[in-house]
């Protein structure tokens, strides 16, 4: 038995300050339907597809800021995906600024949601692992203020049923981290959708530059290997305002090899054919969780805070 999910990377190219959110769709929009034509059941786009990358500008106005969230999802700018989505047949993964009201507090997170091919919102995730720092930095050439501007999400990983198969979400910097997989994979996840934005050049560790592409292959081969799932990660890519993006939006198999990838900095569809069933190759042998991983001792080791017992 096969579940087969064709999926699309849709990858996005630079998108300017001033372009507006009509703008963005239209473009989100054409590339689900080049999608459809390729029979995808699912496209999967970057983190805050909507606009610029803007945690790389330091705001002193909170409403100047509170421009790039969206305070609705769909709103009326961004209803025309949710439309073709449904028109189409094919889901999606997006990427946006969320700004949410919970208990009277307002609220700002980084957020992805996922919608089925009906256009229902099915999932939404808010990022958990916030990079860059918090105050303004005039040494940078380019801030990276997440810190300042999102919240550390509060829905923890969920993984839900969609597309046939166990499906989760993470978004950029989340993909850095063993844990992000591993909650999910503990999950049963089959399925992890990330959206990202890196920069090229890293200030605090220029030396890391051009390993970019390097570490984030490495990053979700591993975490695609280490827990027999499917991963779908896609950029935001090209000299957006100034700063180079990478590209290498890719789709890797739970064996961890790449099996579609973009290849230029624009906006672009690579797709493969995901069969979910692959994912019992792996977590019913090497990564049988049940039978293999051993909680109780990592329990023990981080209790003696990683300390190597002295020999007898
Ligand atoms: N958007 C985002 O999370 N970017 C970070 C930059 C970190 S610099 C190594 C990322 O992990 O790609």
């Amino acid at each position: 038995m096969t579940r087969m999910v064709t999926i699309g990377a849709a990858q996005l190219g630079p998108i300017a300050r001033p372009d507006s959110r009509a703008q963005v769709v239209a473009r989100l929009v054409a590339l689900l339907r080049q999608a459809r034509e390729h029979g995808c059941d699912l496209v999967v786009y970057p983190e805050l597809a909507l606009t610029t990358f803007f945690p790389r500008w330091y705001f002193e106005r909170q409403e100047e800021l509170d421009t790039y969230f969206e305070h609705d999802m769909p709103g009326r700018d961004t209803q025309p995906l949710f439309d073709a989505a449904r028109e189409s047949g094919v889901g999606f993964y997006l990427g946006y600024a969320e700004l949410a009201v919970e208990e009277g507090h307002t609220r700002h997170f980084n957020t992805s949601i996922l919608v089925d091919k009906s256009g229902r919102i099915v999932s939404k995730y808010r990022k958990i692992h916030l990079p860059g720092h918090a105050e303004h930095e005039p040494w940078r050439r380019f801030q990276h203020l997440e810190k300042r501007y999102f919240e550390v999400g509060n829905l923890g990983w969920p993984v839900v049923r969609a597309f046939g198969g166990l499906v989760g979400m993470a978004i950029c910097n989340d993909r850095r981290w063993p844990e992000t997989y591993r909650v999910m994979g503990l999950q049963g996840v089959e399925l992890v959708l990330i959206g990202y934005n890196t920069p090229v050049h890293n200030p605090p560790a220029p030396e890391h530059d051009a390993l970019s592409h390097f570490h984030n292959m490495l990053v979700m081969q591993s975490g695609a290997y280490q827990n027999g799932s499917w991963i779908v990660g896609v950029a935001k890519a090209g000299c957006e305002e100034g700063v180079d993006q990478i590209g290498n939006s890719i789709v890797v198999a739970p064996s961890g090899e790449i099996v579609a990838a973009c290849t230029t900095v624009g906006d672009e569809l690579a797709i493969a054919r995901c069969d979910l069933d692959l994912c019992t190759s792996y977590k019913s042998t090497t990564f049988n969780f049940a039978r293999h991983r051993e909680p109780e001792q990592y329990r023990l080791i981080v209790e003696r805070k990683g300390a190597v017992p002295p020999p007898e």
